[in-house]
């Protein structure tokens, strides 16, 4: 099954896209996320329509007329897909297909494909299939034997693999295997993940004790950019939605010399179709284990606020909606309404302003990092035995050692050492330490 996706290639469908908003909902500018998203994919986007509603039709979601006038523009714009902003059902799908006599595709379903053009590693490859699989199975038995009448011979076969948008991934072979074989497949698939799943835990476990950042953030924010201009890396970095879709990790030193590791990962969007958030967990397990999160904010973007409180939603969703984070607000070379920025400013005050493409801000970003990592700062008076010169190194990698004496055997040490790191001392076993010369803990 890889094995075939991987040589398929994108092809340059023509798409009309449709937004379909209520009525009463106010105008949505959806379509120029939607717009994005199917470029992403490989589509030539010929013409693109909000279509208001008054109710939702349950068999074509918009109306039937509608939907005749939506045949009409696709003959007239030979358009071979037709794109919705919105979740359709399979029987939309198929009662549309049945008057638009082209294949129609709703916004997850995109996704979906995006997602599996850009898989590169074992592990993102085997979750698209399952999230694939999982969203799409239910909406092919009923879909398929109408979907090849309308797109011919282009049902991929191994012969002839080329897949149009929606139709890459399980898809194609869908038309030959049967629901017990997908089934058997899903199941595969989980255990696959779990083992993935089992080793990757075990990765950020070795990890322990180092400081791990975790850039989180809308699709097409910057994260990519940030992780290469902080560590001299050279991840994929594209113009285009969910460039990056498996994490990279990378080390970061702070100024002073603190050591970080930093991790890159998949972006976010509204409205993420729940099968992938829960069979990206495993990607995105980085963030749900991270000590502070960097939260990218493409402030160009007019809908900045929007996308904040998406990312929040699958932060939340994921079980990291409390964790420790700090917003960052990229891309300010370009914001071109300064008022709007001034806004997001008043809403989140501590946000560090930069801009990842021309360096500006990169330092202070380092520096509010710095001072997250360290926590307040604290003064110790310790004593440690000689022989343990891991208490030394400690302070001297992580704190400010300000003097140390040696008398029987044992050194006795004044520093200054962030708040967040005095777990870490003290797991070194000092014998004894004095903080900020009140408390006193004794070690045995
Ligand atoms: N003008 C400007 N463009 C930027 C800046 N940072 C990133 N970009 C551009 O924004 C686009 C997206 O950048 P990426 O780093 O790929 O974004 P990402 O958040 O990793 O995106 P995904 O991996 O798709 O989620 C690229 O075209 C970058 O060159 C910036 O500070 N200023
Ligand atoms: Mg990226």
């Amino acid at each position: 099954m890889e094995k075939l996706r991987q040589t398929l290639k994108v092809r340059k469908e023509r798409a009309i896209l449709v937004a379909a908003v209520p009525r009463t909902g106010g105008n949505s500018d959806n379509l120029a996320e939607l717009t994005a998203l199917a470029e992403s994919a490989g589509a030539v986007v010929c013409d693109k329509f909000q279509q208001k509603i008054r109710t939702i039709n349950p068999a074509t979601y918009i109306g039937k007329g509608k939907a005749e006038q939506l045949g009409e523009r696709v003959k007239r714009f030979k358009a071979n897909v037709v794109i919705f902003d919105n979740d359709l059902s399979p029987r939309q799908i198929r009662e549309l297909e049945k008057v638009i006599e082209v294949k129609v595709l709703d916004r997850s379903e995109l996704i979906l494909d995006i997602f599996a053009t850009r898989a590169k590693t074992r592990q993102a490859r085997l979750q698209v299939e399952l999230a694939q699989l999982e969203y799409t199975y239910p909406r092919l038995t009923r879909m398929w034997p109408h979907l090849d009448a309308v797109a011919g011979a282009g049902g991929g076969t191994a012969a002839g693999a080329v897949g149009g948008i929606g139709t890459r991934g399980p898809g194609e072979q869908q038309l030959e295997i049967d629901r017990r074989l997908v089934n058997k497949r899903i199941t595969e698939l989980k255990r696959q993940l779990a083992g993935i799943d089992r080793r990757k835990i075990r990765e950020i476990d070795g990890r322990k004790g180092l400081f791990k950042i975790c850039l989180v953030g809308y699709t097409n924010a910057g994260k990519s950019t940030i992780l290469n201009a902080l560590t001299n890396s050279d991840a994929l970095v594209e113009d285009r939605l969910f460039a990056t879709l498996d994490t990279r990790t990378r080390k970061w030193t702070l100024l002073g010399g603190a050591e970080t590791l930093i991790s890159d990962t998949i972006g976010f969007i509204q409205n993420l179709p729940h099968q992938l958030v829960a069979s990206f967990k495993a990607t995105l397990e980085e963030a749900v284990n991270a000590d502070l999160l960097l939260h990218i904010v493409d402030v160009s973007n007019p809908r900045a606020l929007k996308q904040i409180e998406s990312v929040k939603k699958v932060l939340a969703e994921i079980g990291c909606g409390d964790a420790p984070t700090l917003e960052v607000f990229n891309k300010v070379d370009i914001v071109r309404k300064i008022g709007e920025l001034e806004m997001l400013q008043t809403l989140f005050p501590d946000a560090v302003c930069i801009s990842a493409k021309t360096g500006l801000g990169l330092e202070l970003l380092n520096k509010a990092v710095l001072a997250r990592y360290k926590g307040s700062e604290l003064l110790l008076h310790l004593s440690s035995s000689q022989s343990n010169s891991k208490v030394q190194s400690f302070l001297r990698a992580y704190g400010t050692i300000i003097k140390e004496t040696y008398h029987d055997g044992f050194v006795v040490i004044d520093a200054r050492l962030g708040q967040n790191q005095l777990a870490g001392l003290k797991r070194l076993g000092p014998e004894s330490i004095e903080i900020n010369g009140k408390s006193k803990e004794l070690f045995s």
